[in-house]
């Protein structure tokens, strides 16, 4: 039997060959956004972290060509189609509700002093459609407490632009405009949370949610309420636009569950933008580790 010495061993012989090419993929991906060494340790721990689904970018033209953002109609193409009548400079957010620092603040201000991280998110829509993206953003948990949240705060709620000679679709009644979305205090403190500005390196494209979109990795799609003009904190569970439209499809917590159906089809699996065959999908959309624990105790059936 012939025993090669380590350095005779090629890669590629130690590892199958799928985990190979997998991580070749993420080396590639490390590469154009520098090396992995240099990515904020809580993306490290996120790339690692995130189960065993790879994380091949979805190509920039699907992510901001296949979006769903009812305020430029409800077809995969509108947003991309007709978000270019948004203006996003300037911007401002009102900060409301159970603080001591409300306010309007302009969008570099209610960013400020914090720098831009990467974080490479799936996004799991309902509708079992998923996308891997290279989000640029803050943490949301490093921008709330410089508004001193009281004791009363106990959800935060988000509410995105409404003016219907902007966004067309307002003009119809497809929801119930403006739409909102909200996050018990403890999920919106997760260091998961990100408040995006951007992806793929640049600034967000409209269609995507410019200039400022929520992106909570573990819940589905929906719950990342695009171009945010309020964020106001709430003693009571905030309303949002889906569970209005629809309350026996969506819930509150919208938590990526496949063992839990729609009523009208399966979460069990997703179809990844650009790909042929649907892969299964993990619960918590592959978070489970890191959140959980959030929902000890909760009857996933009854809280979905
Ligand atoms: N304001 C607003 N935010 C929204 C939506 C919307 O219609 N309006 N759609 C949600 C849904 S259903 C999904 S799946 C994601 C899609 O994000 P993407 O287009 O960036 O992939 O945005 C969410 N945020
Ligand atoms: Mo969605």
């Amino acid at each position: 039997m012939l025993i090669k010495q380590p350095a005779d061993i090629h890669p590629s012989e130690i590892t199958p060959p799928e985990l190979y090419a997998r991580r070749r993929e993420f080396l590639k991906t490390a590469a154009v956004f520098g090396a992995a060494a240099l990515l904020p340790p809580i993306m490290r721990g996120t790339v690692a972290q995130a189960a065993d689904d790879d994380l091949k970018l979805t190509p920039y033209k699907d992510i901001t060509a296949y979006n769903n953002f009812y305020e430029f109609g409800s077809s995969k193409s509108d947003p991309a189609e007709n978000a270019g009548s948004l203006k996003t400079k300037p911007w401002f957010v009102a900060v409301e509700g159970h603080c001591e620092k409300p306010g309007r603040y302009t969008l570099e201000d209610f960013l400020a002093p914090h720098p831009s991280e990467e974080r490479i998110y799936r996004l799991r829509c309902v509708e079992a459609w998923s996308m891997v993206v290279p989000w640029l953003g803050v943490p949301l948990s490093t921008i709330l407490p410089r508004f001193q949240p009281t004791a009363s705060a106990k959800y935060v709620e988000f509410t995105t632009l409404l003016d219907p000679a902007q966004m067309p679709g307002q003009r119809t009644r497809l929801l119930d405009w403006p739409y909102v979305e909200g996050l018990r205090m403890d999920e919106a403190m997760n260091p998961l949370t990100l408040l995006a500005t951007g992806l793929y390196g640049k600034e967000l494209p409209n269609q995507n949610g410019a200039p400022l979109r929520l992106v909570v990795p573990w819940k589905y799609g929906f719950k990342s309420i695009k171009s945010i003009v309020k964020i106001r904190f709430t003693e009571t569970q905030p309303k949002t636009t889906w569970a209005i439209s629809g309350p026996g499809e969506y819930g509150f917590y919208a938590n990526v569950n496949p063992a839990v159906d729609h009523p009208r089809w399966s979460q069990k699996k997703e179809r990844r933008v650009g790909d042929l065959f649907r892969r299964e999908t993990l619960p918590f959309n592959g978070y489970a580790e890191q959140v959980a624990g959030l929902y000890t105790g909760m009857d996933l059936k009854t809280f979905f």
